[in-house]
């Protein structure tokens, strides 16, 4: 793990916050209500990043999570996501071809900047076979390149799927906050990834505790301040 990873990684904070990025549409707020809810609300506020702060069941114990639903290109410009966050989700459309492109790119940023980070590349919008324009497979290899986790959703149809990917992630966080922090981790995390195919559910999320919307570069100022102090 690099220096930069140590001191932005959970290890030296009880928070685990997750950063879910992508391009414009793709379905990052309708995932992250969903898991958060269980509700499928259509259509969501979408200038701005949300900050939702939660407390989550994982494997019988209570985790404190942030997750930020980043509002794009923010995340691309200012960097402050990269930085901020221990975890990543990176969502496009298997409707959108340039989605997907777009989530490989950000893929290889993560990979690039944050290396030792656990990343879930989630293929939403499945419920639309008839537009479908990426394969399942091809995204899989895809993460697979990057020892990243894969699933494909629906925010729409499906609220089990995104609650057993999103349940799975976060076990695998918690996993990798236990390990050493040596350079084997990220392939560690490509057999950890497939284990967890078939693994247990943990109990439904809690409530939000509280939503925070940030509005104005003021906050992303602070929020990178807040990571570096970490
Ligand atoms: N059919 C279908 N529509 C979905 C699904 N998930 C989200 N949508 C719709 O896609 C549109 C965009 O969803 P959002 O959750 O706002 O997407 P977003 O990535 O947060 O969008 P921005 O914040 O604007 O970048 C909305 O009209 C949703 O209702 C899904 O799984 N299936
Ligand atoms: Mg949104």
């Amino acid at each position: 793990m690099r220096t930069e990873d140590k001191m932005i990684n959970g290890s030296s904070s009880p928070v685990v916050r997750i950063a879910v990025l992508g391009s414009y549409q793709v379905g990052k707020s309708a995932l992250t209500v969903r898991y958060l809810t269980k509700r499928f609300i259509g259509e969501y506020r979408s200038d701005t990043d949300m900050l939702y702060k939660c407390q989550l069941q994982v494997e019988g114990s209570p985790l404190p999570v942030e997750i930020m639903d980043a509002a794009p290109p923010n995340y691309a410009s200012s960097n402050v996501h990269m930085h901020w966050a221990e975890a990543f989700v990176i969502v496009y459309s298997v409707c959108d071809r340039e989605s997907f492109r777009n989530a490989g790119e950000i893929l290889e940023t993560v990979c690039s900047q944050r290396s030792s980070a656990p990343v879930l590349l989630l293929g939403n919008k499945n419920d639309l076979h008839h537009l479908r324009e990426v394969e399942e497979v091809e995204a899989r290899s895809l993460a697979l390149s990057h020892a990243a986790r894969f699933s494909e959703v629906s925010a729409a149809e499906s609220c089990k799927d995104v609650t057993e990917s999103l349940d799975s992630f976060l076990r695998e966080i918690k996993i990798s906050r236990c390990q050493s922090s040596s350079p084997r981790q990220r392939k560690l995390s490509v057999s950890r990834m497939l284990g967890s195919l078939i693994g247990r559910h943990s109990p439904p999320p809690a409530p939000i505790t509280e939503l925070i919307i940030l509005d104005k570069h003021d906050d992303r100022a602070k929020l990178m301040k807040s990571s570096r102090q970490l």
